[in-house]
């Protein structure tokens, strides 16, 4: 006789904020901390940089999702520098999967759950199974493993976490890193003055257009409310569901280690990642609609990895914000208008920085 699969609902917080939430000048939510669950399933010990957005992400995704989670990690930094022999910071179940397979081995696992606790070899809930992947991993050299993954509708929820580099081997370009975003591979000079030429690869839309059955959503670390509960919706959902969340890397973009939270919220802000999410029963997106609409450079100077722009490279950065305002359904400012004309700008190294920066990748 097969026995019935029970699985986890966890419920949703609240994003409205309490009344005692304060706003800054723009009307942002700056104060407001819902009541998080106390269990903090990524324990503190391990070995990330300061600031490093990856771990801020790790975390809340697993205060999220609680105890009863299955974890796996493929090949980055978050493998390297959160594990070492017979040591890791979690308190839930953990396996190490080679770069290429977090995809394939997740859906082993879910499969596996299933079978063990419809033939009655496992007494539990279908626990919470989720795989966070790097960008190298999941925009490049995992993104079959992942795709295939999707496809088949496993359920597990595998996450994305963007630091727009191959961090763990010394920050190299990656698909999702920017255009003009300085790596070790993508150095600027003479004949390259941009750095890196390319567009970054829409990862989300890929993973959404392409498996339209799935739950599919974008985040960042400066919404710490907004990820925990996609992590929960993707959970909730049976099926596989995909998020890709923006994590800035403190070593390979070169920024004051406190702004992390700060860079994930002014990288919406700026036009540059839109935040959404996808609806597999009605097909459609929901954009989030940031208060702030500012000029890229508000985000851009925070960051030695920008520090040898041109106005042109500007222009051109400001001409996709634009882009990505309007297909967000919202309208472009004059001044975000006038930002795609490089006559508008200055040299980046010349710009008034809130903050000194230390320019050089890796530093
Ligand atoms: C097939 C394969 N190619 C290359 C590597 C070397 N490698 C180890 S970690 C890493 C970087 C992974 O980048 P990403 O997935 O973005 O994670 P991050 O290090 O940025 O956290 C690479 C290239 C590997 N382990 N396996
Ligand atoms: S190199 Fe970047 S992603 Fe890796 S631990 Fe440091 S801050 Fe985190
Ligand atoms: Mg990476």
């Amino acid at each position: 006789m097969a026995h019935e699969v029970i699985r986890h609902q966890l419920p949703l917080f609240d994003e409205e904020g309490r009344s005692s939430a304060t706003d800054d000048e723009s009307g942002r939510d700056l104060h407001y901390l819902p009541d998080f669950p106390p269990e903090d399933p990524y324990a503190a010990g391990h070995r990330t940089c300061a600031g490093c957005g990856p771990a801020i992400q790790y975390r809340w995704v697993l205060k999220a999702a609680g105890e009863d989670s299955v974890l796996a990690g493929p090949t980055g930094c978050m493998y390297v520098a959160n594990s070492t022999y017979l040591c890791t910071p979690y308190t839930v179940p953990w396996a190490h999967t080679p770069i290429a397979s977090g995809g394939s081995f997740t859906s082993g696992v879910a499969a596996g759950y299933e079978a063990m606790i419809r033939k009655g070899r496992y007494p539990g809930t279908y626990p919470n199974i989720i795989v966070m992947a790097g960008d190298g991993s999941a925009s490049d050299i995992g993104l079959g493993s992942i795709s295939g993954a999707l496809y088949r509708n496993h359920d597990a929820l595998f996450i994305c976490y963007d630091n727009e580099c191959y961090a763990n081997t010394g920050i190299q370009t990656s698909p999702t890193t920017p255009y003009a975003g300085m790596t070790t591979f993508t150095p600027f000079g003479k004949a390259i003055p941009e750095g890196k030429k390319l567009p970054p690869k829409n990862l989300a839309k890929m993973m959404a257009e392409g498996h339209p059955h799935c739950y599919v959503a974008t985040t960042t670390v400066g919404y710490p409310t907004d990820l925990m509960n996609k992590t929960r919706k993707g959970l909730n959902r049976q099926g596989a569901a995909f998020l890709h969340c923006y994590t800035p890397c403190q070593k390979g973009w070169v920024y004051q280690t406190s702004m992390t939270v700060e860079l994930g919220r002014r990288v919406v802000e700026a036009g540059l990642f839109p935040v959404w999410e996808y609806d597999p029963e009605q097909r459609v997106y929901h954009y989030f609609h940031p208060p702030v609409q500012r000029p890229v450079t508000d985000y851009l100077a925070m960051q030695g990895r920008f520090g040898h722009m041109l106005p042109e490279h500007i222009a051109s950065i400001q001409r996709s914000a634009n882009q990505n305002w309007a297909d967000i359904g919202m309208d472009v400012p004059a001044l975000l208008r006038d930002g795609e004309d490089p006559e508008h700008h200055r040299r980046m190294a010349e710009e008034t920085y809130s903050m000194p920066l230390n320019r050089g990748v890796g530093a």
